[in-house]
């Protein structure tokens, strides 16, 4: 099968979880957004995806992915839907549930994340809604991303097939967005990442061996990676990196 993932093209954003497992699971795949224009790419490319009237099946938003005659949205349903199909998802039903529900998890965290720097509309620049985010970003720091990682943390430890992945003894997507969860906490937060990582040991050796596995390695080295920026989800404003 080979894929077309349509997301904006600069940056990681949402679009980077469906990238890591592409990647990950060596899938024929095309970043239609990050093509030219002339070869058919490009931003047209992605709104004409979700303006096309004919579509009974239209995505609301970026990311989404064509697979074949498959086209689907919401960054946890197309791992749901890749996860089996690249070997990044645990075998069993109950398994495949769980992974779901975690990603679901990591959505809401992301929504969350987003939110620090856009309280108050996404239609608003960062500049115009700078109070506001810093009165949130003081309750995302102080309170969210500890609830968070400790949740995520706790599933890790509890994890009876030992503590390397969050279900089972093999990498999943889910694995695979836990990595860029801290990565990009790391990238916006980093001194409140340096005051809360002692307090989440299992999910920091999470990222470094998901890091390691050759298929990331090889794609983080590549410049298919865009790098972290303040168009992203996760965006560097030193003035949010609050720290108790
Ligand atoms: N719940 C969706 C959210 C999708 C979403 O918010 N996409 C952003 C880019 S990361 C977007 O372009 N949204 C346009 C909009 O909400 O109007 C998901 O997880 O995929």
């Amino acid at each position: 099968m080979h894929y077309q993932l349509y997301y904006w093209p600069g940056i990681q954003g949402r679009g980077e979880f469906v990238r890591l497992a592409l990647e990950a699971g060596r899938a024929k795949y095309a970043d239609v957004a990050r093509q030219s224009q002339r070869s058919g790419g490009g931003v047209p490319a992605l709104l004409r995806g979700m303006d096309d009237a004919s579509l009974k099946r239209p995505p609301f938003a970026p990311p989404y992915l064509r697979a074949g005659r498959v086209l689907i949205a919401q960054t946890a349903n197309i791992l749901q839907f890749l996860g089996p199909r690249l070997k990044l998802a645990p075998a069993d039903e109950a398994g495949r549930l769980w992974a779901h529900q975690l990603q679901l998890t990591v959505s809401d965290f992301v929504g969350e994340a987003h939110d620090v720097h856009h309280p108050i509309a996404v239609s608003l620049y960062y500049r115009q809604q700078k109070a506001e985010a810093r009165r949130r970003a003081r309750h995302f720091t102080g309170e969210r991303i500890p609830k968070f990682l400790g949740y995520f943390e706790r599933v890790l430890q509890a994890n009876r097939r030992g503590r390397a992945y969050m279900i089972g003894n093999a990498p999943t997507y889910v694995d695979l967005s836990m990595f860029q969860i801290v990565a990009g906490l790391r990238y916006a937060f980093p001194r409140t990442m340096r005051r809360l990582e002692p307090d989440f040991p299992a999910l920091v050796a999470l990222h470094e061996r998901v890091r390691e596995l050759p298929n990331v390695a090889a794609y983080l080295a590549s410049d298919r990676r865009i790098a972290f920026n303040e168009d992203g989800i996760f965006r560097h404003y030193p003035e949010l990196d609050t720290s108790r």
